[in-house]
């Protein structure tokens, strides 16, 4: 049985953690297929309201598994590119477009496509001793799984570029700073914090979360009119949800909203 993606199930919540912790939760074709294959199904369970990702071990992520991508003198050298449009590009597009909260719970080391994995969640925590690595350039690459795009609408161009091409770690406290992640907390509590954390999500109104998720990524492209359609027309679907319905209710009648996700 393949268990380089763990899958629980608490609360609403399907976490999902890379588990090859001696490889530093590096990715293989077979792991990132096995990830794709669960992001696909929790995206279409109703009993799921939200995803956390994170790693075993001592690190979150370190790209892609360099040992699968060693070519003999004279060999074929390995098509990225269809590596790229079979497995991570899927991957990304799936945790942008899932129509649920995606909790990223950064544990340790994220380099290179963990690093920009990282990025594709919509709240990212990383415990103290975390770093992110933009570490393509080491090895003659550029930044891949949405890194051009994420990075300079982050940080800037400047930012960006330094990181892509210096390849120098970043630390939790600096993505925070930056404006990369959401926040910093100690190692020690970081998974109570961000089971927590997707725990409340799931608890809340799921299809305005999406309408949120739709609208704010459609912004980084969109034209102040474009957006302008966008959130009429999300509102509009918002607006006859049960969730605003009871959204109403409750602070009307001073009471904790009971969100279904519908
Ligand atoms: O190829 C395609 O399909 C295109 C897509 C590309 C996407 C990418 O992600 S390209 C970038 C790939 N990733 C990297 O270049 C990062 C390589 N790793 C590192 O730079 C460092 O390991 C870290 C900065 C992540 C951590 O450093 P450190 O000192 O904490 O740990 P370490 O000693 O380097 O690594 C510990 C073990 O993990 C070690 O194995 P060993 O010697 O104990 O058996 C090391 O070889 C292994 N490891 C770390 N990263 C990878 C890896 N094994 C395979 N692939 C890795 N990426």
């Amino acid at each position: 049985m393949d268990d380089t993606i763990l899958e629980e199930r608490h609360d609403g919540v399907a976490k999902l953690t890379l588990n090859r912790p001696n490889k530093l939760n590096s990715l293989t074709a077979d792991m990132l297929e096995a990830l794709n294959a669960k992001l696909r199904k929790v995206a279409e369970d109703e009993d799921v309201r939200a995803v956390m990702l994170t790693g075993a071990g001592r690190a979150f992520c370190a790209g892609q598994d360099l040992n699968d991508r060693s070519v003999a003198p004279g060999d074929e050298p390995p098509d990225l590119g269809e590596s790229l449009e079979r497995r991570y590009n899927p991957l990304v597009r799936r945790m942008r477009r899932m129509p649920k909260p995606v909790v990223v719970a950064v544990n340790g080391v994220a380099a290179g496509a963990g690093a920009n994995i990282a990025f594709a969640g919509d709240i990212v925590l990383a415990g103290r001793s975390a770093k992110f690595v933009q570490a393509f350039s080491k090895i003659g690459l550029l930044p891949d799984s949405g890194g051009t795009y994420s990075l300079p609408r982050s940080l800037g161009l400047p930012r960006a570029m330094g990181l892509a091409m210096l390849g120098e770690a970043v630390t939790a406290e600096q993505a925070a700073d930056w404006g990369l992640i959401w926040a910093v907390v100690d190692d020690d509590t970081l998974h109570a914090d961000s089971s927590a954390l997707a725990a409340s999500l799931a608890a809340g109104p799921t299809a305005g979360y999406a309408a949120i998720k739709t609208a704010m990524n459609a912004s980084l492209h969109n034209t102040l009119d474009e957006q302008l359609d966008l959130e009429r027309d999300l509102q509009r679907t918002a607006g006859r949800t049960a969730d605003y319905r009871e959204g109403v209710a409750a602070f009307i009648e001073k009471r904790p909203a009971t969100f279904t996700g519908r």
